[in-house]
């Protein structure tokens, strides 16, 4: 019964329909939330098992040890994932041993066969190799179980770039990562330059919001440090549910994770080695708070993985027809032409306007015969549903659009789960928040710097990043937003000019400044 109801949907979705000036679509509010370095078939391979539609695995996929030798031991992808620590890798190259099993890239379809290899040459016990060939039982994921089995799953989606967390996150709302192909701490910092889909819809009149907590990662963009967007900025814990309650949430959302794990609140993002038990219970709460909005009914949830973090994918990344966004080429020595997509992440949405049990393919050669849905995808569908003028580089312009999942019904469910299942909890010991920070976390360490003014001191950013625990980490980060946010707000009431980025004395040495807002 489950495969009819999905056959018949797919078939239906293989005709998207265009909207047209005239059919509105029934979506006001898109919120979207990334989470970390997990795989498709790691976090959503085996709910094939639940149906058959899902382009998932059976346990027939396998990688060897070495790509080149044959009698090399031979690793079944499995269902035994449980807690992951520490991180695969995923570098630009890791993920081309990954996908090519060397550094030839010729290959067309890629062999996806060097997963086990890459994890052995950071682990050569062969822990690593298995934990990369391995995901959840949907059980260990209750949460996804039931968003898929409600709602749509995207089996054909991919990072926007076979490369780290940053770039393939720039991509999410900007179309390109300007030329990054790895996480450089200094540029993080400094503010990265393109244009963005925030500043589109704000040009639109149209609202937007970002809901954080440690710190906002959108903040990587330099244009979002514009004293005209502070107020944008939300701490999640204090206004996303309140602001759900009043139906007062903008036609934008973006809901942030912890990226910090300590004990009091640990991270909830997904990277390895947080706690995957945190991430499900912070998709259940979102879900939830948009469920009981009265904007439940126009309303759209997306949650897609940055990048797949070093784990398995059996789906072959595509390596011809993707456009660079423009035609900035990377640094060396790889000169990256940001002309192919990274591996296949997991993606999933949510709106009472989706029929039960959507499984979405790819977007079926539109708008181009190559395009594919990627992170790109999001700003084109804002574009769409926003009616926009103007795509922001060339890539959005080629990623496939899911505005068709909302267009099938007349009008919305009623039959959505108000509560979704509580999932297990799979790590079985506490954050430790006395750990020194990761590299993750020194780069949003560095943001924090920039945020607070420290930037400019000599001693930073090197030495505090390095020398401090996650926990004092966790600290100087809230403590650097807090006063970024209040440092724009008194710029704005002393009618400083809104298109200035704003900037701050280092806090070091103006901790009682009454003025700590810096006039560049
Ligand atoms: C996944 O994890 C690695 C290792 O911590 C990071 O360097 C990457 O940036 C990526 N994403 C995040 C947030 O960590
Ligand atoms: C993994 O799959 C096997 C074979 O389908 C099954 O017997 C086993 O119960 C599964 N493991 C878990 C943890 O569910
Ligand atoms: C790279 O791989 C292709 C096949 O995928 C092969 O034809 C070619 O000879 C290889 N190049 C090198 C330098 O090994
Ligand atoms: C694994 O690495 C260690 C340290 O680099 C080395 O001493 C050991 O010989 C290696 N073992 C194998 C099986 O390659
Ligand atoms: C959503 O729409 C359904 C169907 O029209 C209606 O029954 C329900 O009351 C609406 N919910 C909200 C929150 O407006």
């Amino acid at each position: 019964m489950a495969t009819t109801i999905s056959t018949l949907i797919l078939v239906l979705l293989l005709t998207p329909i265009p909207l047209t000036q005239s059919q509105t679509s029934p979506i006001k509010t898109m919120v979207v939330l990334v989470m970390e370095n997990r795989s498709f078939d790691h976090m959503l391979g085996w709910m094939k098992k639940l149906n058959p539609e899902i382009n998932g695995v059976d346990g027939s996929e396998s990688n060897q040890l070495s790509t080149t030798d044959p009698n090399s031991q031979r690793f079944f992808f499995s269902n035994q994932s449980v807690y992951v620590d520490p991180d695969p890798g995923h570098s630009f190259q890791a993920i081309r041993e990954q996908i090519f099993g060397s550094d030839n890239t010729s290959a067309d379809p890629p062999p996806m066969n060097g997963f086990a290899q890459q994890a052995f040459s950071m682990d050569n016990t062969t822990t690593m190799s298995g934990d990369v060939m391995n995901g959840f039982e949907p059980d260990m994921v209750a949460v996804y179980k039931a968003l898929v089995s409600e709602f749509a799953v995207f089996d054909r989606w991919f990072a926007s770039i076979p490369s780290s967390t940053q770039p393939n996150r720039l991509y999410v709302h900007s179309g390109t990562s300007a030329g990054a192909t790895s996480n450089i701490p200094a540029k993080l910092a400094k503010g990265y330059p393109q244009r963005t889909i925030f500043e589109n819809i704000d040009d639109a009149g149209k609202s937007f919001g970002i809901y954080y907590q440690n710190i906002p990662a959108t903040l990587f963009y330099r244009n979002l440090r514009k004293l005209k967007y502070v107020s944008k900025f939300h701490p999640y814990d204090l206004s996303f549910k309140s602001h759900a309650r009043q139906g007062k949430l903008p036609s934008y959302v973006v809901v942030e994770q912890r990226y910090v794990d300590t004990k009091i609140a640990p991270a909830n993002d997904d990277h390895p080695s947080h706690d995957v038990y945190q991430g499900q219970m912070f998709v259940k709460e979102v879900y939830e708070t948009l469920r009981a909005s009265p904007q439940w009914n126009e309303t759209l949830l997306v949650i897609t993985y940055d990048e797949h973090g070093g784990f398995f994918d059996h789906v072959a990344t595509p390596v011809r027809g993707v456009p660079s966004p423009d035609g900035i080429v990377g640094p060396a020595p790889f000169n990256f032409q940001f002309d192919r997509l990274g591996v296949r992440v997991p993606t999933i949405m949510v709106s009472p306007w989706i029929q039960k049990g959507t499984v979405v393919h790819g977007p079926n050669g539109s708008p181009s015969p190559t395009s594919e849905y990627e992170h790109s995808s999001i700003p084109a569908t804002v574009k769409k549903i926003f009616n926009l003028p103007s795509f922001l580089t060339k890539r959005d312009e080629w990623a496939g659009t899911f505005d068709g999942i909302v267009q099938t019904r007349t009008e919305p469910r009623t039959d959505c789960p108000v509560i979704l299942p509580t999932p297990v909890k799979i790590r079985k010991t506490g954050p430790k928040e006395n750990a020194m920070l990761s590299e993750f976390q020194q780069e949003l360490m560095q943001l924090a710097a920039v945020l607070k003014g420290d930037n400019i001191l000599t001693s930073y950013p090197e030495k505090i990043g390095k020398k401090l625990t996650v926990k004092q980490g966790k600290e100087y980060m809230e403590d650097a937003v807090k006063r970024f946010i209040e440092a724009g707000l008194y710029a704005k009431k002393m009618g400083v000019d809104e298109d200035h980025i704003v900037q701050m004395r280092p806090s070091l040495t103006t901790r009682s400044s009454k003025t700590p807002y810096r006039n560049p």
